[in-house]
């Protein structure tokens, strides 16, 4: 699959307000986007750290992922994404490879990427996203 870089990393808060402040004041990072993704039921808000992010998770509905990942096992790391070329692809060799799918198909995630998630029980634990940002790709 070789993804190119870790993309992001998603942490489940109960509250990006009041986590924002850890992540600018103690390490000094900057957000420099809060957006919510109402299919998904969560509000995010991002920092860049070189070529990776991170993703900071609310939920808006308990009933949604987030909601019911903090409710079963409380804030913390809820997935890691990997940039890769050729999602679609990159997913039918996961899929013959054995693992279970959550997405069959790419679908729009936070900040425009195309994402597709693979399921923890088949990742050792790990829920897995895999993304590719085509908008950047086309723009350079
Ligand atoms: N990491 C590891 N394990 C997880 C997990 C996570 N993030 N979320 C759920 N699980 C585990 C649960 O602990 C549970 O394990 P046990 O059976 O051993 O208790 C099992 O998976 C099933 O959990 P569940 O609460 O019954 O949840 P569902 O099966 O309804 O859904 C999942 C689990 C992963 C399929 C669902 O959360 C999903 O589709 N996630 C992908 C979408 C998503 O997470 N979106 C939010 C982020 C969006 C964004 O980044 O923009």
């Amino acid at each position: 699959m070789k993804p190119t870089h870790i993309e992001h990393i998603g942490i489940a808060v109960n509250s990006i307000a009041d986590a924002i402040p850890f992540y600018e004041n103690v390490l000094g990072l900057k957000c420099y986007n809060i957006e919510e993704v109402a299919e998904q039921k969560v509000k995010t808000a991002f920092f860049m750290l070189g070529q990776t992010k991170i993703e900071l998770l609310e939920s808006t509905d308990p009933e949604g992922p987030v909601g019911k990942f903090i409710e079963k096992r409380g804030e913390g790391i809820h997935h890691i994404a990997f940039a890769v070329d050729g999602l679609e692809e990159r997913l039918r060799e996961a899929e013959e490879a054995g693992v279970r799918l959550i997405d069959q198909a790419p679908r729009t995630g936070a900040e425009g990427l195309s994402i597709a998630f693979l399921h923890p029980k088949s990742t050792f634990g790990v829920l897995t996203e895999l993304c590719e940002d085509k908008k950047s790709k086309i723009n350079k």
